[in-house]
């Protein structure tokens, strides 16, 4: 054996990935998009687009959309070390002209015409009732046409005190109306009041399953804080989406620190959910580079 080859075999088994307790946990491999927001307003693993852009109203056209690559620095920030886990995303203003930064949901969920499932789980730290500066504010917004059109999401709404609220509305056909969200046939689910206050990390999941399937057998859940709040279930939930033209929009009119951002490519169990409320740094692995996961 020759030097350089000893020194070869006393360096490779260094970089054989070692198993940790993280790697094998279910959630953990379920996961299309991550980010931590220790140390940038950006995806530190993704199966898609790992970029925020911004989407603002058309100046002039009613109705349509300018779209731009990147986002306002100085309204979405890191707070390094404020987060649950490292670092958070810090949203301090809202943006101009009705701004809302996306990242691209082509790759980072599972969208599939006849039937797929998925999960979001982040953390937010806000009081809805002192911070925010609208009448409505969507942490999360999947979306491509509008979220009471082909859209899942939660958001604090303008009630006072404000609700929390999870959302699967249905893509809508040609002249089709949704459902109002006041109406108790409404696909959501509420938190009356919810009483979140400054400094305060709350985790939110929203599950679901059976999407796109033509049928009704479609499945959406929201947890907080571990606990199942509610789900819609037993009818037809059909995204419908473009998946190029589709986003997931983050901190919409949001005002506060948000963390640990994830997707899912199927919908969690009731323990997955537990075990991200429980250990807030479940998913941090997924920062490390390809060859040492
Ligand atoms: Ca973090």
């Amino acid at each position: 054996m020759t030097p350089r080859l000893a020194i070869a075999c006393l360096i490779v088994p260094a970089l054989v990935p070692t198993a940790s307790p993280a790697a094998d946990t279910p959630p953990r491999k379920a996961v299309t998009f991550y980010a931590s927001f220790d140390d940038e307003a950006a995806a530190d693993f993704a199966n898609g687009g790992k970029t925020l852009s911004t989407r603002f109203n058309h100046p002039t056209e009613k109705g349509q959309f300018v779209f731009e690559k990147g986002f306002d620095q100085k309204v979405f920030r890191i707070a390094k070390g404020k987060g649950i886990q490292g670092g958070a995303l810090e949203v301090v203003d809202v943006v101009p002209r009705n701004g809302r930064v996306f990242f691209p949901l082509a790759g980072n969920l599972a969208f599939k015409k006849g039937g797929w499932g998925g999960a979001v789980s982040c953390w937010v730290n806000t009081d809805p009732n002192t911070q925010l500066k609208t009448g409505f504010c969507d942490p999360v917004q999947i979306t491509q046409k509008g979220a009471n059109n082909g859209g899942i999401w939660f958001d604090f709404n303008d009630a006072k005190p404000r609700d929390l609220r999870m959302g699967a509305f249905p893509a809508l056909a040609e002249g089709q109306k949704a459902v109002p969200e006041p109406d108790p046939n409404a696909p959501m689910v509420r938190v009356q009041g919810v009483g979140f206050k400054v400094g305060d990390w709350h985790h939110v999941v929203v599950t679901w399953n059976n999407f796109d399937t033509g049928k009704p057998d479609a499945r959406a859940a929201l947890y907080v804080d571990g606990k199942l709040i509610g789900e819609v279930k037993d009818r037809e939930i059909g995204m419908s989406w473009d998946v190029e033209k589709a986003g997931i929009y983050l901190g919409v009119s949001y005002i506060g620190l948000l963390d640990e951002f994830a997707l899912f490519g199927r919908e969690l169990s009731a323990a997955e959910v537990a075990m991200l409320h429980q250990k807030p740094g479940l998913l941090a692995s997924l920062k490390a580079p390809e060859k040492e996961r």
